[in-house]
């Protein structure tokens, strides 16, 4: 393959297929004369944060757009939350998938979403084949990327029970028991660090908040806010929580992932992370992040279409 000049990290397009079209368009990805797939003349590569799938009213052209571009080498795809749970679905109930519950804690009770009129049984399970070659994060020397959050622990505990995908069915198992290092890892990961907080109204329902890891201390995220999200998080509720030191994203090197679903402008969240998940269903925005082998992440380079 020829010298990639760049990476162009694009957040969750979740069925935004016209607006992941224009997006690509925008960052001067072209569709190839012959093959038809989008590719970048310069020598760019698109990396897809997760959670292609699931939501918006192009699904079917948002995968088919994707798997084109990873399939002819123009981009990478890292899992998402909603990938995982559909691999997750397919393997343990393949006749009744809806019927499970999902991997993630967050979408408890929600069932995979695929809609039937764009994906027929044969196509999702082409799907989850291809889905469960794609990593759950991504070294690209210069540039990492993972759906929700980076951990070396968590990483480490992955790729020594299966590796970066989840190609084995003994890995999809493990992702079943929530108590599985394999689940604990690939939810930090993939779906961020959470906490659980003691109940205020309802005296049974306890809060499970997600954690802006990135903030030194951690802060919960009480709002959609990216650079005010919410109050510290108490110290005991962080007991057994293992996350990188956010010392480590300066020493590693810059960090995109996508998943938190902003509101506003897109900002850092650190000299070393960003986001580039700006909600495309709620807000009508996609956005990435143009990186070319810069240490520190600039503001200027996130790009959006709308
Ligand atoms: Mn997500």
């Amino acid at each position: 393959m020829d010298e990639v000049s760049g990476y162009d990290v694009i957040g969750d397009v979740h069925g935004c297929g016209r607006l992941l079209r224009r997006l690509l368009d925008q960052l001067g990805y072209r569709r190839h004369p012959a093959r038809g797939h989008w590719w970048h003349p310069s020598g760019r590569r698109a990396v897809f944060a997760g959670d292609v799938i699931d939501r918006g009213p192009e699904q079917r052209l948002a995968v088919d757009t994707v798997r084109a571009m990873v399939d002819h080498g123009s981009a990478h795809l890292v899992l998402g939350n909603h990938e995982l749970d559909l691999i997750a679905a397919m393997v343990t109930e393949p006749s009744a998938p809806d019927s499970v519950a999902p991997f993630s804690g967050e979408r408890a009770g929600q069932p995979t979403v695929l809609s039937d009129d764009q994906f027929s049984d044969a196509d999702r399970h082409d799907l989850v084949g291809w889905l469960r070659r794609m990593p759950m994060w991504l070294d690209l020397g210069g540039l990492r990327v993972a759906h929700a959050c980076w951990s070396d622990h968590h990483v480490g505990v992955l790729t020594a029970h299966g590796g970066p995908t989840v190609a084995s069915d003994h890995t999809v198992h493990a992702l079943a028991d929530p108590h599985s290092p394999v689940a604990t890892a690939a939810r930090v990961l993939v779906e961020g660090p959470h906490v659980t907080q003691a109940p205020t109204v309802a005296p049974n329902r306890r809060r499970r908040t997600r954690l802006a890891w990135w903030a030194d201390p951690p802060l919960l995220i009480e709002r959609r806010v990216p650079d005010d999200p919410g109050s510290p998080a108490p110290a005991d509720l962080l007991d057994g929580i293992t996350l990188d030191h956010p010392s480590a994203a300066h020493a590693r090197g810059p960090l995109i992932v996508g998943h938190y679903a902003f509101d506003g402008d897109p900002v850092l969240l650190s000299p070393t992370v960003a986001c580039v998940d700006y909600a495309a269903v709620r807000t009508g925005q996609l956005v990435a992040y143009r990186w070319s082998g810069e240490r520190q992440l600039r503001r200027a380079n996130f790009a959006c279409a709308s």
